[in-house]
């Protein structure tokens, strides 16, 4: 019995360690669930060139702050996995390759190197090698602690990347004042176009509970330079503006603080009359105007640095100043004046088009806005999306970029996928962005690019922003695949520089999240640099646009006529017919080209000079329109759709080849979305074509297959359930 008994002692014993080593197995495979996002940190093959791995890296940090803090304890928790060694703190350098980090006012090292800092501003940095005591060593140096910050993260992202320490002098300073992600959060938890779970703001348990997630949220945003937040959804819930939230709020924005990131709200204009109990909302009413800048006050009494408001006013059924027969100006100014005393600003958006106004969609916001062009107050910035319509996979530039000199216009793009296929498609936003910032607007002659009004050098603003309607939820990985962190940490990128290459940011970022091998970075950076195109390809291929699912924009539906309102139904944008497809904004037309600079406009006008992305956006073209490529522009659009396909077939094959090159999990969930994105993409080829053809019934293209499902299966398809909606 006793033995017996004995016997199974072990026997459970063992059981239980079995049992616990499978939990710390499961608990590592955790940490590769792409939660850790560009921040990885895992350990490098090889110490950097000026890293001698023997000893801890000395960490020589300047008094102060909790940004100082925040710094130093990021260079501790980066150089720690790195190098596999938690850097020694230290007061002076004592050591070859110390790092010392500071400003000159908080650091007597700093301030003994007798670097010239006048042009990095409050948030530059420079990254310098230097000898101190006769010791080579690494300094991160800025004018403030935040700058420290920065160049914190960009010696960590050198290492990330395979740099050496060695021979370093660098300096950068961000061109974009306000670099900012706007969530469409709400209230209630859901994300308005958010697919990658809930909100992480848990504003049930805020001011009380601080969940962790948020220090790492802020933690990733300083990363990549942004400093600003809007939490709430542009349809905005006016609960948000009062005293109960604004603490949960407050809560918010003192975890942000130290990592330079600002908080601001999103605000129904008609909050007046919901929590303020008011009859009227009119922007000229002295009642409401009072109500405003007691609203201000209150709100910088418990957030003294809170940044300011973001609206939607008179757009899509949201209230605003044109409900009062006032104008956009009359709006945006009484906030604005609220908000002057304390230094908040407003961030008015662009974005309107209108059920009563039968000209085309595209034209309505230039129309709207830029007659107002100086009428706004100097702390008001008009926020305007990249294109005219509505984040299409491609779209040409908003022709209100170069159009308003007198107005500071900041950029809104979208970093969550609403018409990219949602989370499941890789499809890296870096070469969309980079086509719209890069566009000449020919404001004041060649060279006006779209980054230059951004950043205010074309028409010298200082006040400038940039905006990305955030891709951020409570799945583990924030964004709904590993892949679309990628277009979270090239937004922040790119309003940090707006003139940075796509492909060096997306090569950074496949270095950080997976490797610095050239042999996995570099076919990952191919795969990203591709997916774009292929998207535009197989959804909406030469100029093509709106045509997905009513409402929830998943999947083809160009048939789609049902929608109350005519610009919201496919058919509307691309008014194909027996005869021919493409919606004419040329002089003939609804001229829309005229929005544009003299320049622009000819281009676009003319068939000849206009480029094949854009022809059926600007034009209206019979099915057998010879293209420059010889091909009918109907067997044109078969191999773009085709082409598509076929790219994502090879994005898939790519990343087949570097299975057992990256870790399991993060694999396997590649693989199965570039599965799901095949599948779709293969849809929006088939489901297209068998449209057009049932317009045009015309042969394809010798070699191209057919549909593999009739007209009507495609148009039985539906998805109440779409997620985002
Ligand atoms: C927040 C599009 C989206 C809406 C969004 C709107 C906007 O219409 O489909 O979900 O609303 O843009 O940018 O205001």
């Amino acid at each position: 019995m006793n033995r017996s008994r004995s016997g199974v002692g072990p026997r459970l014993l063992i059981a239980g360690l079995a049992v616990l080593f499978a939990c710390l197995g499961a608990g590592r495979a955790h940490a590769e669930d792409g939660h850790d996002l560009w921040l990885r940190y895992h350990a490098l093959a090889a110490a950097p060139a000026g890293i001698d791995t023997r000893q801890a890296v000395q960490l020589v940090a300047g008094q102060g702050s909790p940004t100082a803090k925040a710094a130093s304890g990021e260079l501790v928790r980066g150089l720690g996995g790195l190098l596999g060694k938690t850097p020694e703190l230290s007061g002076t350098v004592s050591r070859d390759g110390a790092l010392i980090i500071g400003t000159p006012a908080s650091s007597p090292v700093v301030a003994g190197l007798h670097l010239d800092t006048r042009e990095l501003g409050r948030e530059g940095y420079l990254i310098k090698s230097v000898v101190v005591n006769g010791h080579p060593a690494t300094a991160i140096v800025g004018n403030d602690d935040i700058g420290v910050l920065y160049g914190s993260f960009r010696f960590l992202r050198l290492l990330q990347t395979g740099h050496p320490a060695t021979g370093l002098d660098l300096r950068d300073r961000p061109q974009v004042k306000l670099r900012v992600l706007d969530h469409w959060d709400n209230l209630d938890g859901s994300v308005e176009r958010g697919y990658a779970g809930a909100s992480i703001w848990d504003w049930w348990k805020l001011p009380g509970y601080l969940d962790p997630r948020y220090t790492d949220y802020a933690r990733a945003n300083a990363s990549i330079g942004i400093n600003g937040t809007v939490l709430n959804n542009v349809n905005a819930d006016p609960l948000v503006l009062t005293p109960a939230y604004l603490k949960k709020v407050a809560a918010l924005a003192g975890v942000f603080r130290p990592w330079g990131i600002r908080v601001y709200l999103s605000a129904r204009f008609s909050a007046p009359i919901e929590i303020g109990g008011l009859k009227t909302a009119d922007p000229l009413d002295p009642a409401v105007r009072q109500w405003w800048r007691d609203k201000a006050d209150e709100i910088y009494r418990v957030i003294p640095d809170f940044g300011g408001f973001l609206v939607k006013a008179n757009s899509e059924g949201q209230p605003g100043p044109q409900d009062y027969h006032r104008t956009h100006a009359d709006g945006a100014n009484m906030l604005a004046d609220a908000l002057a005393p304390h230094g908040g600003i407003v961030m008015w958006r662009a974005f309107v088009y209108s059920e009563h106004d039968l000209d085309d969609r595209t034209k309505q916001a230039y129309n709207e806005f830029k007659p107002l062009d100086g009428a706004f107050r100097d702390n008001v910035l008009l926020q305007v999306k990249n294109g005219p319509l509505d984040f299409q996979p491609r779209e040409p530039f908003s022709p209100l970029f170069g159009a308003m000199p007198k107005t500071p216009l900041m950029m809104e793009f979208q970093i969550t996928k609403e018409y990219l296929g949602f989370a499941t498609h890789l499809v890296y936003l870096g070469p969309l962005w980079e086509e719209v910032l890069r566009a000449d607007t020919y404001a004041k002659g060649k060279g006006s690019t779209v980054a230059k009004v951004v950043d205010g050098q074309l028409d010298g603003h200082t006040l400038t922003g940039m905006a990305g309607v955030a891709n951020i939820g409570t799945d583990r990985d924030w964004s709904g695949s590993v892949f679309d962190q990628a277009n979270w940490y090239a937004f922040g990128r790119l309003a940090w520089d707006p003139t940075q290459s796509a492909r060096a940011i997306a090569d950074d970022w496949a270095r950080m999240t997976f490797t610095p091998d050239d042999a996995v970075a570099k076919p990952i950076v191919g795969m990203m640099m591709a997916s774009r195109e292929a998207a535009v390809d197989y959804m909406t291929p030469l100029g093509l646009a709106h045509l997905m699912g009513a409402g929830h924009h998943y999947g083809p539906a160009p048939w789609d006529d049902s929608l109350p309102r005519a610009d919201w139904n496919p058919v509307y944008y691309h008014r194909a017919d027996k005869n021919g497809i493409g919606f004419d904004r040329t002089r003939k037309g609804s001229d829309a080209v005229d929005q544009y600079a003299p320049p622009v406009a000819a281009e676009f006008n003319s068939l000849k000079s206009t480029p094949d992305a854009y022809l059926l956006w600007f034009h209206h073209l019979p099915w057998d329109y010879r293209m420059r490529s010889g091909r009918t522009l109907w067997d044109e659009l078969v191999m773009h759709y085709s082409h598509g396909v076929d790219e994502v077939k090879q994005m898939r094959a790519t990343w087949k080849s570097l299975d057992g090159r990256i870790d399991a999990q993060r694999y396997a969930q590649t693989a199965a979305f570039l599965a799901i994105q095949q599948n779709e993409a293969q849809w929006w080829r088939d489901a297209s074509i068998a449209y057009w053809q049932s317009l045009n019934h015309l042969p394809l293209p010798a070699g191209y297959a057919p549909p593999a499902h009739t007209l009507d299966y495609y148009k039985s398809l539906s998805f109440p359930y779409a997620p985002g909606h």
